[in-house]
């Protein structure tokens, strides 16, 4: 030690100094280089606020498994509890409406469930009058689903308006549909129109960088309706298949953030007149029967194509869903059981409300 004292003289502070700094900085250069893998300028809360991690776009379980996990609550506190309710010398009516009411359903709705099963359940077992109420829900939702229209083949860029109030969950549906859509091979590009908030935009850049999609976005503050026109005149130029329109959350009362979004619906026809060929409203089960009244402002504004129905996990409101389609005869097109991309999937009655109602699928 005392050697190499000697031999560096004076300047040993000034070389361990120097060593300090150079470890330092070949620190910093290689942590940075690893979150630039993910993002170059989105804050970290931003990413973390998307709770999906890639991987998770490899299915782990089926989509029917996801289902049945997914609507576990509507079933054992609701539907699944009808036929035993129901079945034996002296059918429990009371506490039949009473579930039926906390599952949201219209009370014209209840009412007409009731005398069906009195009329055609009496001295049925318990898994037949299961089988009424499956029959009973299909009978309504059935032929307003017939009406959905598959958002596939497409000839031309099919651009996608999602719109719904504050946090139903449109840009996580943008994320998980984008993720999903580029998987099948298409391209598709997404315009960031929640022009309002800054974090709006990262969390939707975080799910575009995952999926691999290109995004566009605006300053801060910018005019809705313009980003919407610059994603679908991209979109149209670029020959993309799909053009995904988030948009800022809103409450159905507020007539002038409705207006905005009719101009925008109005603005991005400029570019195709058959655009958006979708305009689609997120709605969180969670509302229940709530969510009527906005669907249908939204539907007044701007005709609506179909609902996603989103948090249908955890939630005994899952079936207010025959309630909405029936009253507001908009489709359901997609249904969402929880935050993950595979969470999100295609509509399918049958599988849904046997599901719900906890008859065996096959
Ligand atoms: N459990 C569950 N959570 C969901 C589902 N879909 C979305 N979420 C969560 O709901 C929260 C709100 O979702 P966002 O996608 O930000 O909702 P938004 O409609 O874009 O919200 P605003 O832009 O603020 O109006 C997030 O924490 C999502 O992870 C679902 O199907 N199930
Ligand atoms: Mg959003």
């Amino acid at each position: 030690m005392n050697e190499i004292q000697q031999l560096l003289g004076d300047n040993l502070e000034v070389y361990i100094s120097g060593f300090v700094v150079l470890g330092g900085i070949l620190t910093y250069f290689f942590k940075s280089k690893k979150q630039k893998q993910i993002s170059t300028d989105i804050p970290t809360e931003a990413q973390a606020a998307v709770k999906v991690p890639a991987e998770l776009v490899v299915p782990k379980i089926s989509w029917s498994q996801r289902l049945t996990l997914g609507l576990d609550k509507s079933r054992s506190e609701v539907w699944g509890k009808i036929g035993n309710l129901f079945a034996g010398e002296k059918p429990s009516l009371d506490e039949i409406e009473e579930v039926l009411y906390t599952a949201d359903l219209p009370t014209g709705m209840v009412q007409e469930l009731i005398s069906r099963l009195e009329k055609e359940g009496k001295g049925k077992k318990p898994e037949e009058i299961q089988s009424l109420v499956y029959l009973f829900m299909k009978e309504k939702m059935e032929p307003v689903q017939k009406t959905e229209k598959d958002l596939s083949p497409i000839k031309s860029t099919k651009v996608i308006m999602i719109v719904g109030v504050n946090g139903a969950g449109k840009t996580t549906t943008i994320g998980k549909l984008a993720t999903k859509l580029k998987a099948e091979g298409n391209k598709v590009i997404v315009g960031a129109c929640d022009t309002f908030r800054a974090a709006a935009v990262d969390q939707l850049q975080v799910w575009c960088e995952r999926a691999g999609v290109e995004m566009v976005r605006a300053k801060d503050g910018a005019d809705p309706s313009g980003v919407a026109y610059g994603t679908v005149a991209k979109g149209v130029s670029g020959n993309y298949d799909y053009c995904l329109i988030d948009t800022a959350g809103r409450l159905h009362t507020n007539q002038n953030l409705m207006d905005e979004l009719t101009k925008t619906k109005k603005v991005m026809a400029k570019i195709d007149a058959t655009a958006p060929s979708e305009v689609l409203l997120v709605l969180d089960a969670i509302t229940g029967q709530n969510a009527l009244k906005q669907a249908q402002e939204f539907h007044k504004a701007l005709q609506l194509t179909g609902i996603i129905f989103t948090k249908c996990d955890g939630s005994a409101k899952a079936g207010s869903a025959v309630g909405i389609v029936d009253q507001l005869q908009v489709p359901i097109k997609y249904i969402g059981v929880g935050e993950s991309v595979d969470d999100l999937h295609k509509f399918d009655l049958d599988l849904y409300l046997k599901t719900l109602v906890g008859i065996e699928t096959a």
